[in-house]
Protein backbone atom coordinates (compact mmCIF):
# COMPACT_ATOMS: atom_id res chain seq x y z
CA UNK A 1 0.00 0.00 0.00
CA UNK A 2 3.00 2.62 1.01
CA UNK A 3 4.92 1.50 -1.59
CA UNK A 4 2.22 1.87 -4.28
CA UNK A 5 1.31 5.53 -2.98
CA UNK A 6 5.07 6.42 -2.70
CA UNK A 7 5.41 4.98 -6.85
CA UNK A 8 1.76 7.29 -7.47
CA UNK A 9 3.84 10.74 -6.26
CA UNK A 10 6.28 9.89 -8.16
CA UNK A 11 4.39 9.58 -11.23
CA UNK A 12 2.77 12.56 -10.65
CA UNK A 13 5.70 14.46 -9.47
CA UNK A 14 7.60 13.22 -12.30
CA UNK A 15 4.54 14.52 -14.51
CA UNK A 16 4.45 18.04 -12.95
CA UNK A 17 7.84 17.94 -13.89
CA UNK A 18 7.59 17.01 -17.22
CA UNK A 19 4.79 19.35 -17.98
CA UNK A 20 6.95 22.79 -16.28
CA UNK A 21 10.07 21.28 -18.60
CA UNK A 22 7.36 21.25 -21.98
CA UNK A 23 6.47 24.72 -21.06
CA UNK A 24 9.46 26.23 -20.56
CA UNK A 25 10.83 24.44 -23.41
CA UNK A 26 7.88 25.47 -25.78
CA UNK A 27 8.20 29.57 -24.74
CA UNK A 28 12.15 29.21 -25.39
CA UNK A 29 11.31 27.73 -28.73
CA UNK A 30 10.83 30.46 -31.09
CA UNK A 31 9.85 29.28 -34.07
CA UNK A 32 12.26 31.26 -36.79
CA UNK A 33 12.06 30.72 -40.87
CA UNK A 34 13.87 32.34 -43.20
CA UNK A 35 12.85 34.62 -46.51
CA UNK A 36 15.40 34.71 -49.09
CA UNK A 37 14.91 37.25 -52.15
CA UNK A 38 17.20 37.87 -55.56
CA UNK A 39 16.57 41.33 -55.52
CA UNK A 40 16.18 42.69 -52.22
CA UNK A 41 16.31 46.79 -53.87
CA UNK A 42 13.00 45.73 -55.48
CA UNK A 43 9.63 47.00 -53.73
CA UNK A 44 8.01 43.52 -55.28
CA UNK A 45 10.56 41.81 -52.54
CA UNK A 46 10.34 44.21 -50.12
CA UNK A 47 6.58 44.22 -50.17
CA UNK A 48 6.66 40.28 -50.04
CA UNK A 49 8.98 40.71 -46.19
CA UNK A 50 6.73 43.20 -44.94
CA UNK A 51 3.60 40.79 -45.79
CA UNK A 52 5.82 38.05 -44.52
CA UNK A 53 6.56 40.06 -40.93
CA UNK A 54 2.91 40.94 -40.82
CA UNK A 55 2.23 37.15 -40.62
CA UNK A 56 5.21 36.59 -38.00
CA UNK A 57 3.69 38.79 -35.76
CA UNK A 58 -0.17 37.15 -35.99
CA UNK A 59 0.95 34.40 -35.46
CA UNK A 60 3.75 34.25 -33.42
CA UNK A 61 6.96 33.82 -35.21
CA UNK A 62 10.33 35.11 -36.36
CA UNK A 63 11.15 35.93 -39.98
CA UNK A 64 14.88 36.53 -40.63
CA UNK A 65 15.20 38.42 -44.15
CA UNK A 66 18.22 37.90 -45.94
CA UNK A 67 18.88 39.40 -49.80
CA UNK A 68 20.47 36.76 -52.07
CA UNK A 69 21.63 38.62 -55.54
CA UNK A 70 24.17 35.40 -56.35
CA UNK A 71 24.54 31.57 -55.52
CA UNK A 72 27.43 32.32 -53.11
CA UNK A 73 25.44 34.25 -50.96
CA UNK A 74 22.23 32.01 -51.41
CA UNK A 75 24.17 29.24 -50.05
CA UNK A 76 26.12 30.71 -47.26
CA UNK A 77 22.34 32.43 -46.34
CA UNK A 78 20.93 28.71 -45.75
CA UNK A 79 24.23 27.99 -43.12
CA UNK A 80 23.31 31.34 -41.56
CA UNK A 81 20.06 30.27 -41.23
CA UNK A 82 21.26 26.77 -39.92
CA UNK A 83 22.91 28.36 -37.66
CA UNK A 84 20.54 30.65 -36.06
CA UNK A 85 18.08 27.67 -35.36
CA UNK A 86 15.55 28.68 -38.39
CA UNK A 87 13.56 25.46 -39.48
CA UNK A 88 12.80 25.96 -42.92
CA UNK A 89 12.40 28.83 -45.38
CA UNK A 90 11.11 30.91 -48.37
CA UNK A 91 13.13 31.99 -51.31
CA UNK A 92 12.97 33.57 -54.91
CA UNK A 93 16.88 32.48 -56.18
CA UNK A 94 18.56 34.57 -57.78
CA UNK A 95 19.37 31.94 -60.81
CA UNK A 96 16.32 28.99 -60.57
CA UNK A 97 19.36 26.54 -61.52
CA UNK A 98 20.44 27.62 -58.45
CA UNK A 99 17.88 24.72 -57.35
CA UNK A 100 19.62 21.53 -56.92
CA UNK A 101 22.48 23.23 -54.91
CA UNK A 102 19.93 25.03 -52.78
CA UNK A 103 17.98 21.41 -52.10
CA UNK A 104 21.57 19.65 -50.99
CA UNK A 105 22.15 22.57 -49.02
CA UNK A 106 19.13 22.40 -47.05
CA UNK A 107 18.62 18.97 -46.48
CA UNK A 108 22.29 18.51 -45.51
CA UNK A 109 20.83 21.28 -42.65
CA UNK A 110 17.39 19.79 -42.35
CA UNK A 111 15.30 22.67 -43.26
CA UNK A 112 12.24 22.94 -45.26
CA UNK A 113 11.67 24.80 -48.65
CA UNK A 114 9.10 26.35 -50.50
CA UNK A 115 10.00 28.40 -54.01
CA UNK A 116 8.27 31.70 -54.19
CA UNK A 117 7.83 33.67 -57.44
CA UNK A 118 10.72 31.80 -59.67
CA UNK A 119 10.43 28.22 -59.67
CA UNK A 120 13.58 26.00 -59.38
CA UNK A 121 14.72 24.16 -62.51
CA UNK A 122 17.07 21.00 -62.65
CA UNK A 123 20.19 20.03 -64.70
CA UNK A 124 18.03 19.56 -67.58
CA UNK A 125 16.48 22.67 -67.32
CA UNK A 126 13.21 21.00 -66.10
CA UNK A 127 11.30 22.70 -63.30
CA UNK A 128 11.76 20.51 -59.87
CA UNK A 129 7.59 19.63 -59.57
CA UNK A 130 9.00 17.97 -56.51
CA UNK A 131 9.79 21.09 -54.49
CA UNK A 132 6.43 23.15 -52.92
CA UNK A 133 5.82 26.17 -55.62
CA UNK A 134 4.10 29.16 -55.22
CA UNK A 135 4.26 31.23 -58.47
CA UNK A 136 2.22 33.40 -61.14
CA UNK A 137 -0.49 31.59 -63.70
CA UNK A 138 1.99 33.88 -65.80
CA UNK A 139 0.97 33.19 -69.31
CA UNK A 140 -2.69 34.27 -68.17
CA UNK A 141 -1.11 37.31 -66.56
CA UNK A 142 0.53 38.49 -69.23
CA UNK A 143 -2.12 37.54 -71.50
CA UNK A 144 -4.30 40.45 -69.68
CA UNK A 145 -1.15 42.96 -69.59
CA UNK A 146 -1.34 42.76 -73.77
CA UNK A 147 -4.72 43.20 -73.77
CA UNK A 148 -5.31 46.15 -71.13
CA UNK A 149 -2.22 47.62 -73.89
CA UNK A 150 -4.44 47.15 -76.52
CA UNK A 151 -7.71 48.28 -75.18
CA UNK A 152 -5.64 51.84 -74.37
CA UNK A 153 -4.68 51.80 -77.43
CA UNK A 154 -8.16 51.51 -79.13
CA UNK A 155 -9.79 54.03 -76.41
CA UNK A 156 -6.64 56.52 -77.69
CA UNK A 157 -7.94 55.95 -81.18
CA UNK A 158 -4.67 54.97 -82.51
CA UNK A 159 -3.85 53.63 -86.13
CA UNK A 160 -2.29 50.20 -85.32
CA UNK A 161 -0.28 50.63 -88.76
CA UNK A 162 1.52 53.45 -86.82
CA UNK A 163 1.85 51.34 -83.86
CA UNK A 164 4.59 49.24 -83.10
CA UNK A 165 5.50 47.19 -79.64
CA UNK A 166 8.68 46.79 -77.80
CA UNK A 167 8.31 43.78 -75.60
CA UNK A 168 11.53 43.62 -73.63
CA UNK A 169 12.31 40.14 -72.76
CA UNK A 170 14.05 38.03 -70.05
CA UNK A 171 13.57 34.55 -71.50
CA UNK A 172 16.09 32.90 -68.88
CA UNK A 173 13.23 32.96 -66.39
CA UNK A 174 10.63 30.86 -67.22
CA UNK A 175 7.62 32.71 -65.16
CA UNK A 176 9.34 36.18 -67.46
CA UNK A 177 8.92 34.05 -70.88
CA UNK A 178 5.46 32.96 -70.29
CA UNK A 179 4.32 36.47 -69.27
CA UNK A 180 5.62 38.03 -72.32
CA UNK A 181 4.57 35.56 -74.79
CA UNK A 182 0.96 35.49 -73.26
CA UNK A 183 1.34 39.61 -73.64
CA UNK A 184 2.35 39.44 -77.48
CA UNK A 185 -0.25 36.52 -77.65
CA UNK A 186 -3.06 38.89 -76.82
CA UNK A 187 -1.67 42.08 -78.69
CA UNK A 188 -1.85 40.07 -81.75
CA UNK A 189 -5.09 38.75 -81.13
CA UNK A 190 -6.40 42.04 -80.79
CA UNK A 191 -4.69 43.07 -83.87
CA UNK A 192 -1.40 44.29 -84.04
CA UNK A 193 0.67 42.59 -86.97
CA UNK A 194 3.66 40.51 -85.91
CA UNK A 195 6.16 42.74 -87.81
CA UNK A 196 5.02 45.49 -85.17
CA UNK A 197 6.49 43.25 -83.14
CA UNK A 198 10.13 44.13 -81.64
CA UNK A 199 11.54 41.74 -79.14
CA UNK A 200 14.58 43.28 -77.34
CA UNK A 201 16.30 40.81 -74.88
CA UNK A 202 17.19 42.04 -71.56
CA UNK A 203 20.75 41.65 -69.90
CA UNK A 204 19.65 42.48 -66.67
CA UNK A 205 16.43 42.15 -64.97
CA UNK A 206 16.05 45.91 -63.49
CA UNK A 207 15.44 49.76 -65.22
CA UNK A 208 18.71 49.85 -66.86
CA UNK A 209 19.06 46.77 -68.27
CA UNK A 210 15.13 47.42 -69.83
CA UNK A 211 16.13 50.63 -70.94
CA UNK A 212 19.21 49.38 -72.65
CA UNK A 213 17.00 46.69 -74.45
CA UNK A 214 14.46 49.25 -75.71
CA UNK A 215 17.18 51.86 -76.87
CA UNK A 216 18.26 49.18 -78.95
CA UNK A 217 14.96 48.23 -80.37
CA UNK A 218 14.06 51.80 -80.53
CA UNK A 219 16.63 52.65 -83.09
CA UNK A 220 15.34 49.75 -85.29
CA UNK A 221 11.84 50.80 -85.78
CA UNK A 222 10.73 52.42 -89.41
CA UNK A 223 9.57 55.54 -89.91
CA UNK A 224 6.04 55.28 -89.94
CA UNK A 225 6.57 54.45 -86.27
CA UNK A 226 4.24 56.97 -84.39
CA UNK A 227 3.35 55.38 -81.49
CA UNK A 228 4.54 52.82 -78.90
CA UNK A 229 3.82 49.59 -76.86
CA UNK A 230 6.14 49.02 -74.03
CA UNK A 231 5.94 45.51 -72.81
CA UNK A 232 8.16 43.59 -70.14
CA UNK A 233 7.74 41.15 -67.23
CA UNK A 234 7.77 43.32 -64.66
CA UNK A 235 7.31 46.94 -63.63
CA UNK A 236 10.95 47.45 -63.85
CA UNK A 237 11.12 45.68 -67.38
CA UNK A 238 8.45 48.30 -68.39
CA UNK A 239 9.61 51.47 -66.90
CA UNK A 240 13.16 51.47 -68.16
CA UNK A 241 11.93 50.85 -71.83
CA UNK A 242 9.76 54.16 -70.90
CA UNK A 243 12.93 56.47 -69.92
CA UNK A 244 14.28 55.35 -73.59
CA UNK A 245 10.85 56.50 -74.83
CA UNK A 246 11.31 59.71 -73.59
CA UNK A 247 14.80 60.44 -74.35
CA UNK A 248 14.04 59.27 -77.98
CA UNK A 249 11.69 62.17 -77.97
CA UNK A 250 8.14 60.16 -77.82
CA UNK A 251 5.52 62.47 -76.15
CA UNK A 252 3.42 60.49 -73.47
CA UNK A 253 0.48 60.59 -75.25
CA UNK A 254 1.97 58.57 -77.88
CA UNK A 255 3.76 55.59 -75.38
CA UNK A 256 1.67 52.93 -73.47
CA UNK A 257 3.80 51.20 -70.93
CA UNK A 258 2.03 48.74 -69.03
CA UNK A 259 4.07 46.49 -66.31
CA UNK A 260 3.42 43.68 -64.01
CA UNK A 261 3.53 43.55 -60.04
CA UNK A 262 1.96 47.13 -59.56
CA UNK A 263 4.42 47.57 -56.03
CA UNK A 264 7.41 49.13 -58.00
CA UNK A 265 5.46 51.22 -59.98
CA UNK A 266 3.67 53.34 -57.25
CA UNK A 267 6.20 56.49 -57.58
CA UNK A 268 5.81 56.45 -61.23
CA UNK A 269 1.56 56.99 -61.06
CA UNK A 270 2.29 59.25 -58.90
CA UNK A 271 3.76 61.51 -61.58
CA UNK A 272 1.09 63.70 -63.34
CA UNK A 273 1.69 61.89 -66.74
CA UNK A 274 4.06 59.41 -68.43
CA UNK A 275 4.02 56.92 -71.18
CA UNK A 276 4.02 54.50 -68.28
CA UNK A 277 0.33 54.03 -68.17
CA UNK A 278 -0.36 51.24 -65.32
CA UNK A 279 0.82 48.00 -64.52
CA UNK A 280 -1.26 44.99 -63.18
CA UNK A 281 -0.87 44.82 -59.66
CA UNK A 282 -0.11 41.14 -58.09
CA UNK A 283 -0.72 39.58 -54.93
CA UNK A 284 2.25 40.28 -52.72
CA UNK A 285 -0.21 39.88 -49.98
CA UNK A 286 -0.65 36.17 -50.88
CA UNK A 287 3.48 35.77 -52.08
CA UNK A 288 4.52 37.17 -48.54
CA UNK A 289 1.67 36.49 -46.27
CA UNK A 290 0.59 33.33 -47.18
CA UNK A 291 3.90 31.42 -47.87
CA UNK A 292 5.77 32.56 -44.63
CA UNK A 293 2.49 31.48 -43.41
CA UNK A 294 2.43 27.96 -44.63
CA UNK A 295 5.86 27.48 -43.77
CA UNK A 296 5.28 28.28 -40.42
CA UNK A 297 2.42 25.55 -40.46
CA UNK A 298 5.10 22.80 -42.39
CA UNK A 299 7.30 23.33 -39.43
CA UNK A 300 4.93 23.40 -37.18
CA UNK A 301 2.92 20.79 -37.42
CA UNK A 302 4.22 19.17 -40.60
CA UNK A 303 1.58 19.70 -43.33
CA UNK A 304 3.53 20.33 -46.53
CA UNK A 305 2.33 23.05 -48.74
CA UNK A 306 0.91 22.68 -52.26
CA UNK A 307 3.32 21.59 -54.70
CA UNK A 308 2.49 24.28 -57.12
CA UNK A 309 0.01 26.93 -56.11
CA UNK A 310 -0.44 29.82 -58.87
CA UNK A 311 -1.74 33.34 -58.52
CA UNK A 312 -3.87 34.59 -61.22
CA UNK A 313 -5.33 37.27 -59.31
CA UNK A 314 -4.41 40.81 -61.06
CA UNK A 315 -5.97 44.20 -60.94
CA UNK A 316 -4.56 46.69 -63.45
CA UNK A 317 -3.89 49.61 -61.69
CA UNK A 318 -3.20 53.27 -63.73
CA UNK A 319 -3.33 56.94 -62.38
CA UNK A 320 -7.07 56.71 -62.06
CA UNK A 321 -7.67 54.15 -59.06
CA UNK A 322 -4.17 53.16 -57.62
CA UNK A 323 -4.77 54.28 -55.02
CA UNK A 324 -7.81 53.28 -54.08
CA UNK A 325 -6.52 49.62 -55.05
CA UNK A 326 -3.00 49.52 -53.07
CA UNK A 327 -5.30 50.68 -49.97
CA UNK A 328 -7.44 48.14 -50.25
CA UNK A 329 -4.39 45.80 -49.75
CA UNK A 330 -2.95 48.26 -47.38
CA UNK A 331 0.00 49.82 -49.70
CA UNK A 332 -1.07 53.03 -49.60
CA UNK A 333 1.45 55.46 -47.87
C1 LIG B 1 9.74 37.56 -60.51
C2 LIG B 1 10.07 39.01 -60.81
C3 LIG B 1 9.47 39.92 -59.75
C4 LIG B 1 7.98 39.62 -59.57
C5 LIG B 1 7.78 38.18 -59.23
C6 LIG B 1 6.33 37.81 -59.07
O1 LIG B 1 10.50 37.12 -59.44
O2 LIG B 1 11.47 39.20 -60.89
O3 LIG B 1 9.65 41.28 -60.11
O4 LIG B 1 7.32 39.91 -60.78
O5 LIG B 1 8.36 37.36 -60.25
Amino acid sequence: MFAHRFARSLVCAATVLAAAGFTSLAAAEEVKIGFLVKQAEEPWFQTEWAFAEKAGKDKGFTVIKIAVPDGEKTLAAIDTLAANGAKGFVICPPDTSLGPAIMAKAKLNDLKVLAVDDRFVDAKGQPMEDVPYVGLAAFKIGEKQGKAMADEAKKRGWDLKETFAVINTFDELDTGKKRTDGSVEALKAAGLAADHILFAPQKTLDVPGSMDSTNSALVKLPSEAKNLIIGGMNDSSVLGGVRATESAGFAAANVIGVGINGTDAIGELKKASSGFYGSMLLSPDTSGYETASQMFTWVTTGKEPAKYTALDNVTLITRENFQQELTKIGLWK
